[in-house]
Protein backbone atom coordinates (compact mmCIF):
# COMPACT_ATOMS: atom_id res chain seq x y z
CA UNK A 1 0.00 0.00 0.00
CA UNK A 2 0.88 3.39 -1.17
CA UNK A 3 1.66 5.45 2.27
CA UNK A 4 1.75 8.55 0.36
CA UNK A 5 -1.73 8.27 -1.04
CA UNK A 6 -2.68 7.67 2.71
CA UNK A 7 -0.75 11.40 3.41
CA UNK A 8 -3.04 14.01 5.10
CA UNK A 9 -2.00 17.46 5.80
CA UNK A 10 -0.08 18.46 8.48
CA UNK A 11 -2.62 20.47 11.48
CA UNK A 12 -4.85 17.63 10.62
CA UNK A 13 -6.51 16.70 14.31
CA UNK A 14 -5.58 13.09 15.53
CA UNK A 15 -9.36 11.97 15.46
CA UNK A 16 -9.34 13.06 11.94
CA UNK A 17 -6.39 11.14 11.15
CA UNK A 18 -7.37 7.91 13.03
CA UNK A 19 -11.02 7.79 11.02
CA UNK A 20 -9.57 8.47 7.69
CA UNK A 21 -6.56 5.63 8.68
CA UNK A 22 -9.45 3.43 9.63
CA UNK A 23 -11.66 4.36 6.19
CA UNK A 24 -8.57 2.57 4.30
CA UNK A 25 -9.02 -0.17 6.13
CA UNK A 26 -12.15 -1.26 4.66
CA UNK A 27 -12.71 -4.44 7.32
CA UNK A 28 -11.73 -1.96 10.42
CA UNK A 29 -14.41 -2.13 12.61
CA UNK A 30 -13.64 0.80 14.75
CA UNK A 31 -12.65 -0.72 17.71
CA UNK A 32 -8.96 0.01 17.34
CA UNK A 33 -9.42 3.52 16.21
CA UNK A 34 -12.06 4.31 19.34
CA UNK A 35 -9.41 2.62 21.65
CA UNK A 36 -6.67 5.29 20.24
CA UNK A 37 -9.34 8.11 20.84
CA UNK A 38 -9.74 6.64 24.55
CA UNK A 39 -6.21 6.07 25.31
CA UNK A 40 -5.94 10.35 23.72
CA UNK A 41 -8.68 11.57 26.23
CA UNK A 42 -6.64 10.21 29.07
CA UNK A 43 -3.50 11.42 28.13
CA UNK A 44 -5.46 14.96 27.90
CA UNK A 45 -6.79 14.86 31.21
CA UNK A 46 -2.97 13.83 32.55
CA UNK A 47 -1.65 16.36 30.52
CA UNK A 48 -3.78 18.81 32.76
CA UNK A 49 -3.08 16.98 35.94
CA UNK A 50 0.76 17.30 35.27
CA UNK A 51 0.49 21.17 34.53
CA UNK A 52 -1.75 21.70 37.90
CA UNK A 53 0.57 19.76 40.20
CA UNK A 54 3.25 22.00 39.39
CA UNK A 55 1.26 25.25 40.94
CA UNK A 56 -0.43 22.45 43.61
CA UNK A 57 2.55 21.68 44.57
CA UNK A 58 3.36 25.24 45.02
CA UNK A 59 0.43 25.44 47.13
CA UNK A 60 0.89 22.16 48.43
CA UNK A 61 4.22 22.75 49.74
CA UNK A 62 2.65 24.23 53.34
CA UNK A 63 1.25 20.61 53.85
CA UNK A 64 0.28 17.47 51.99
CA UNK A 65 -3.42 18.41 51.12
CA UNK A 66 -3.63 20.13 47.57
CA UNK A 67 -6.09 23.69 47.48
CA UNK A 68 -8.89 21.00 47.07
CA UNK A 69 -8.36 19.77 50.21
CA UNK A 70 -7.73 16.75 48.34
CA UNK A 71 -4.74 14.41 49.58
CA UNK A 72 -2.34 14.51 47.18
CA UNK A 73 -1.54 11.45 45.52
CA UNK A 74 1.12 10.79 43.83
CA UNK A 75 0.93 11.86 39.96
CA UNK A 76 1.91 8.54 38.90
CA UNK A 77 -1.06 7.18 40.72
CA UNK A 78 -3.41 9.70 39.78
CA UNK A 79 -2.08 8.81 35.72
CA UNK A 80 -2.90 5.22 36.39
CA UNK A 81 -6.53 5.97 37.25
CA UNK A 82 -6.93 8.08 34.44
CA UNK A 83 -5.80 6.02 32.01
CA UNK A 84 -7.51 2.28 33.16
CA UNK A 85 -10.25 4.44 33.87
CA UNK A 86 -10.51 5.90 30.02
CA UNK A 87 -9.79 2.18 28.67
CA UNK A 88 -12.39 0.66 30.96
CA UNK A 89 -15.24 3.31 30.01
CA UNK A 90 -13.98 2.93 26.09
CA UNK A 91 -15.51 -0.52 26.26
CA UNK A 92 -12.42 -1.91 23.61
CA UNK A 93 -9.96 -3.48 26.38
CA UNK A 94 -10.49 -6.39 28.50
CA UNK A 95 -7.08 -6.31 30.05
CA UNK A 96 -5.05 -4.07 31.14
CA UNK A 97 -1.21 -4.79 32.23
CA UNK A 98 0.07 -1.35 34.24
CA UNK A 99 3.78 -0.83 36.07
CA UNK A 100 1.52 0.37 38.62
CA UNK A 101 -0.61 -2.51 39.59
CA UNK A 102 1.25 -6.36 40.21
CA UNK A 103 -1.61 -8.34 39.11
CA UNK A 104 -3.38 -7.73 35.31
CA UNK A 105 -6.49 -5.36 35.45
CA UNK A 106 -9.73 -6.88 34.45
CA UNK A 107 -11.79 -3.76 33.15
CA UNK A 108 -15.36 -6.36 33.03
CA UNK A 109 -15.55 -5.23 28.96
CA UNK A 110 -15.28 -9.32 28.62
CA UNK A 111 -16.50 -8.31 25.16
CA UNK A 112 -13.82 -6.34 24.39
CA UNK A 113 -11.47 -7.86 21.94
CA UNK A 114 -7.91 -5.77 22.93
CA UNK A 115 -5.09 -5.77 26.01
CA UNK A 116 -3.41 -3.00 26.90
CA UNK A 117 -0.11 -2.62 28.73
CA UNK A 118 0.88 0.86 29.65
CA UNK A 119 3.32 2.67 31.79
CA UNK A 120 1.33 5.49 33.17
CA UNK A 121 3.81 8.05 33.94
CA UNK A 122 7.61 7.10 33.29
CA UNK A 123 10.12 9.26 34.77
CA UNK A 124 7.66 10.66 37.31
CA UNK A 125 10.22 11.17 39.58
CA UNK A 126 11.79 14.02 37.00
CA UNK A 127 8.02 16.15 37.62
CA UNK A 128 9.01 18.16 40.39
CA UNK A 129 12.28 19.34 38.93
CA UNK A 130 9.78 20.10 35.47
CA UNK A 131 11.24 17.52 33.07
CA UNK A 132 9.87 16.03 30.00
CA UNK A 133 8.18 12.49 31.69
CA UNK A 134 5.80 10.24 29.07
CA UNK A 135 3.20 7.94 29.19
CA UNK A 136 4.05 4.53 27.31
CA UNK A 137 1.46 1.97 25.86
CA UNK A 138 1.35 -0.93 23.66
CA UNK A 139 -2.10 -2.55 22.18
CA UNK A 140 -2.42 -6.13 21.34
CA UNK A 141 -5.71 -8.20 20.44
CA UNK A 142 -6.67 -10.93 22.81
CA UNK A 143 -5.75 -14.71 21.79
CA UNK A 144 -8.50 -16.10 24.40
CA UNK A 145 -12.14 -15.88 23.40
CA UNK A 146 -14.57 -13.00 23.97
CA UNK A 147 -17.16 -13.29 26.54
CA UNK A 148 -14.67 -14.09 29.55
CA UNK A 149 -12.01 -12.18 31.57
CA UNK A 150 -8.47 -11.99 29.91
CA UNK A 151 -6.14 -14.55 30.54
CA UNK A 152 -2.75 -14.53 31.22
CA UNK A 153 -1.85 -15.76 27.19
CA UNK A 154 -3.18 -12.55 26.30
CA UNK A 155 -1.10 -10.66 28.16
CA UNK A 156 2.34 -12.66 27.89
CA UNK A 157 2.65 -12.25 23.96
CA UNK A 158 5.54 -11.33 22.20
CA UNK A 159 6.00 -7.93 20.82
CA UNK A 160 6.13 -8.75 17.49
CA UNK A 161 2.12 -9.12 18.11
CA UNK A 162 1.24 -5.60 18.56
CA UNK A 163 -1.61 -4.30 16.95
CA UNK A 164 -0.27 -0.64 18.07
CA UNK A 165 2.07 1.31 20.18
CA UNK A 166 2.70 4.70 21.01
CA UNK A 167 4.12 7.31 23.58
CA UNK A 168 2.71 10.89 25.29
CA UNK A 169 5.62 12.93 26.34
CA UNK A 170 5.02 15.83 28.80
CA UNK A 171 7.18 18.36 27.32
CA UNK A 172 7.54 21.87 26.23
CA UNK A 173 4.34 20.71 24.55
CA UNK A 174 2.95 17.55 24.89
CA UNK A 175 2.73 14.99 21.66
CA UNK A 176 1.40 11.62 21.02
CA UNK A 177 3.36 9.68 18.87
CA UNK A 178 1.90 6.29 17.30
CA UNK A 179 2.00 3.37 15.26
CA UNK A 180 -0.63 0.94 14.12
CA UNK A 181 2.09 -0.52 11.99
CA UNK A 182 2.21 1.51 9.27
CA UNK A 183 4.70 4.39 9.56
CA UNK A 184 5.07 6.54 12.88
CA UNK A 185 3.29 9.87 13.11
CA UNK A 186 3.35 12.72 15.82
CA UNK A 187 1.01 14.82 16.81
CA UNK A 188 0.87 18.05 19.26
CA UNK A 189 -1.68 18.83 21.56
CA UNK A 190 -3.24 22.60 21.86
CA UNK A 191 -4.36 22.52 25.02
CA UNK A 192 -6.47 25.95 24.50
CA UNK A 193 -8.51 23.92 21.51
CA UNK A 194 -8.17 20.45 22.99
CA UNK A 195 -7.09 18.65 20.24
CA UNK A 196 -4.06 16.92 18.96
CA UNK A 197 -2.97 17.78 15.71
CA UNK A 198 -0.84 16.08 13.22
CA UNK A 199 2.96 17.86 13.73
CA UNK A 200 5.24 15.12 12.37
CA UNK A 201 3.92 13.00 9.87
CA UNK A 202 5.69 9.86 8.94
CA UNK A 203 8.52 10.07 11.47
CA UNK A 204 11.62 8.24 9.71
CA UNK A 205 14.83 7.74 12.32
CA UNK A 206 18.13 8.93 10.57
CA UNK A 207 20.32 5.17 9.75
CA UNK A 208 22.96 6.87 11.98
CA UNK A 209 23.69 9.78 14.69
CA UNK A 210 26.33 10.95 17.03
CA UNK A 211 24.29 10.65 20.60
CA UNK A 212 24.72 8.05 22.98
CA UNK A 213 21.95 7.95 25.86
CA UNK A 214 23.31 6.23 28.86
CA UNK A 215 23.71 6.10 32.87
CA UNK A 216 27.67 6.50 33.04
CA UNK A 217 27.31 6.66 36.31
CA UNK A 218 27.15 3.28 37.10
CA UNK A 219 29.42 2.26 34.14
CA UNK A 220 31.47 0.44 36.43
CA UNK A 221 28.79 -2.11 35.99
CA UNK A 222 28.48 -2.35 32.59
CA UNK A 223 29.15 -5.62 30.35
CA UNK A 224 32.58 -5.04 29.02
CA UNK A 225 30.69 -4.81 25.11
CA UNK A 226 28.83 -2.04 26.45
CA UNK A 227 31.91 -0.66 28.46
CA UNK A 228 33.75 -0.78 24.59
CA UNK A 229 31.13 0.81 22.67
CA UNK A 230 30.69 3.82 24.93
CA UNK A 231 34.77 4.18 24.71
CA UNK A 232 33.90 3.65 20.71
CA UNK A 233 31.36 6.53 21.08
CA UNK A 234 33.92 8.54 22.78
CA UNK A 235 36.39 8.16 19.66
CA UNK A 236 33.59 8.77 17.23
CA UNK A 237 33.50 12.38 19.75
CA UNK A 238 29.36 11.51 20.36
CA UNK A 239 27.32 13.79 22.34
CA UNK A 240 25.80 12.17 26.04
CA UNK A 241 22.17 13.34 26.55
CA UNK A 242 20.61 10.96 29.44
CA UNK A 243 17.98 12.88 30.81
CA UNK A 244 16.98 10.24 32.97
CA UNK A 245 13.52 9.67 31.54
CA UNK A 246 13.22 7.07 28.53
CA UNK A 247 10.35 8.48 26.58
CA UNK A 248 12.70 12.04 26.05
CA UNK A 249 15.88 10.84 25.11
CA UNK A 250 13.88 8.13 23.05
CA UNK A 251 11.99 10.80 21.70
CA UNK A 252 15.03 12.82 20.86
CA UNK A 253 16.89 10.31 19.64
CA UNK A 254 13.82 9.15 17.37
CA UNK A 255 13.98 12.63 15.38
CA UNK A 256 17.70 13.45 15.24
CA UNK A 257 19.28 9.96 15.47
CA UNK A 258 21.07 8.49 18.32
CA UNK A 259 21.41 5.46 20.82
CA UNK A 260 19.84 5.10 24.18
CA UNK A 261 21.08 2.25 26.37
CA UNK A 262 19.84 0.31 29.29
CA UNK A 263 22.16 -2.52 29.86
CA UNK A 264 22.15 -5.56 32.21
CA UNK A 265 24.40 -4.86 34.88
CA UNK A 266 25.84 -6.63 38.56
CA UNK A 267 22.96 -4.68 40.02
CA UNK A 268 20.07 -5.62 37.25
CA UNK A 269 20.93 -8.74 35.96
CA UNK A 270 17.80 -8.21 33.68
CA UNK A 271 18.13 -4.24 32.87
CA UNK A 272 15.73 -1.77 34.55
CA UNK A 273 13.18 -1.96 31.96
CA UNK A 274 10.17 -3.58 31.66
CA UNK A 275 9.52 -5.51 28.71
CA UNK A 276 5.89 -5.28 28.21
CA UNK A 277 5.23 -1.11 28.48
CA UNK A 278 8.25 0.10 27.88
CA UNK A 279 10.75 -2.16 25.69
CA UNK A 280 8.44 -3.41 23.35
CA UNK A 281 6.25 -0.11 22.22
CA UNK A 282 9.27 1.74 22.04
CA UNK A 283 10.87 -1.14 19.92
CA UNK A 284 7.80 -0.78 17.39
CA UNK A 285 7.85 2.56 17.15
CA UNK A 286 11.49 2.77 16.30
CA UNK A 287 11.51 -0.29 13.77
CA UNK A 288 8.27 1.05 11.77
CA UNK A 289 10.47 4.45 11.76
CA UNK A 290 13.55 2.66 10.44
CA UNK A 291 15.49 2.00 13.71
CA UNK A 292 16.32 -1.09 15.85
CA UNK A 293 15.68 -2.26 19.56
CA UNK A 294 17.03 -5.22 20.59
CA UNK A 295 18.26 -6.65 24.24
CA UNK A 296 21.78 -6.64 23.12
CA UNK A 297 21.88 -9.98 21.08
CA UNK A 298 18.33 -10.18 19.59
CA UNK A 299 15.57 -8.57 18.45
CA UNK A 300 13.89 -7.17 21.63
CA UNK A 301 10.23 -7.59 19.70
CA UNK A 302 10.83 -11.32 19.96
CA UNK A 303 11.48 -11.66 23.49
CA UNK A 304 9.02 -14.45 24.69
CA UNK A 305 7.62 -13.02 28.28
CA UNK A 306 7.60 -14.79 31.12
CA UNK A 307 6.01 -12.87 33.93
CA UNK A 308 4.12 -9.35 32.59
CA UNK A 309 6.71 -7.61 34.35
CA UNK A 310 9.45 -8.89 32.92
CA UNK A 311 12.78 -6.64 32.81
CA UNK A 312 14.90 -6.96 29.77
CA UNK A 313 18.29 -4.86 28.40
CA UNK A 314 17.31 -1.92 25.82
CA UNK A 315 19.50 -0.99 23.19
CA UNK A 316 17.51 1.48 20.90
CA UNK A 317 17.34 4.04 18.21
CA UNK A 318 19.50 4.25 14.89
CA UNK A 319 20.14 0.76 13.18
CA UNK A 320 23.71 1.18 12.52
CA UNK A 321 24.50 2.10 16.27
CA UNK A 322 22.31 -0.46 17.62
CA UNK A 323 24.13 -2.87 15.37
CA UNK A 324 27.31 -1.36 16.50
CA UNK A 325 26.66 -2.28 19.97
CA UNK A 326 25.66 -5.21 18.97
CA UNK A 327 28.90 -6.14 17.58
CA UNK A 328 30.53 -4.84 20.54
CA UNK A 329 28.47 -7.11 22.55
CA UNK A 330 28.66 -10.37 20.94
CA UNK A 331 32.94 -9.65 20.75
CA UNK A 332 32.78 -9.20 24.24
CA UNK A 333 29.72 -12.08 25.08
CA UNK A 334 31.85 -14.96 26.47
CA UNK A 335 33.73 -12.13 29.31
CA UNK A 336 30.66 -10.70 30.06
CA UNK A 337 29.40 -14.33 30.51
CA UNK A 338 32.08 -15.36 33.27
CA UNK A 339 31.64 -11.77 35.16
CA UNK A 340 27.74 -12.62 36.06
CA UNK A 341 28.73 -16.14 37.56
P1 LIG B 1 18.60 5.42 36.08
C1 LIG B 1 12.84 6.33 34.93
O1 LIG B 1 12.81 5.78 36.25
C2 LIG B 1 13.35 5.22 34.02
O2 LIG B 1 12.48 4.15 34.05
C3 LIG B 1 13.54 5.75 32.61
O3 LIG B 1 12.58 6.71 32.29
C4 LIG B 1 14.94 6.32 32.64
O4 LIG B 1 15.57 6.32 31.36
C5 LIG B 1 15.65 5.36 33.60
O5 LIG B 1 14.65 4.83 34.45
C6 LIG B 1 16.68 6.08 34.44
O6 LIG B 1 17.25 5.09 35.27
O7 LIG B 1 18.98 4.12 36.74
O8 LIG B 1 19.63 5.85 35.04
O9 LIG B 1 18.25 6.52 37.04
Amino acid sequence: MDHNKLALPVGTTLDRFIMRKQEDFPYATGELSQLLRDIALAAKIVNREINRSGLIDIAGAYGNRNVQGEDQQKLDVIANIRFIRALRNGGEVCTIISEEDDEKIQTGNVQGKYVVAIDPLDGSSNIDVNVSIGTIFSIYRRVSPTGAEGTDQDCLQAGTHQVAAGYVIYGSSTMMVYTTGNGVNGFTYEPSLGEFFLSHPHITSPKTGTVYSINEGISEDFPEGVKAFVAHCKDQHFSARYIGSLVADFHRNLLKGGIYMYPATRKVQNGKLRLAYECNPLAFIVEQAGGKASNGFMRTMEIQPIGMHDRCPLFIGSTELVEKAEEYMAQYANADAEAVK
